[in-house]
């Protein structure tokens, strides 16, 4: 098993939130929002299920998954759409593949230098987003 991922960790650095966000059609207003915002990320883990909190002044985005297993992700307060995900490692990556109307939309995280890595990818765009440990 890869290292654990669970922990409270705040967003460092985001690159190409916006790409990220146009590919997924969000609007002007909330991009400006958005790419204002500092995340703060939760990843807990209880038996084989994670639980993934992404929370912000603005808006917070909740979901729980179990590795391997497919489930219907309702991206609520993001981009609102119906994705069937699943999320599996890859070597030290937890990837998640979410399958809808989006072509390559994908998210992976990793640790690295006693970071959290967050890749985001919609279509041929790419956020990259870094997060240090809180506790
Ligand atoms: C989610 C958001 C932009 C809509 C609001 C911005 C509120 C705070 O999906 C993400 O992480 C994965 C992996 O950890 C868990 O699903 C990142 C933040 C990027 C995309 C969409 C803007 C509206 C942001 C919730």
């Amino acid at each position: 098993m890869p290292v654990s991922l669970c922990g409270t960790w705040d967003m460092v650095s985001n690159v190409n939130l916006e790409g990220y966000m146009i590919a997924l059609g969000i609007g002007l207003y909330t991009r400006k929002i958005a790419l204002k915002l500092k995340h703060r990320k939760v990843i807990e883990q209880v038996g084989d299920q994670y639980v993934v909190k992404t929370l912000s002044t603005f808006r917070n985005y909740t979901f729980s998954f179990r590795v391997n297993e497919e489930f219907e992700e309702f991206t609520k307060g993001l981009d609102g759409r119906h994705c069937k995900s699943l999320v599996a490692w890859e070597g030290n990556k937890l990837v998640c593949i979410q399958k809808g109307e989006k072509k390559n939309r994908f998210w992976a995280h990793w640790i690295e230098d006693d970071k959290l890595h967050l890749e985001l990818h919609c279509e041929d765009q790419v956020c990259k987003q870094v997060f240090k440990r809180v506790i």
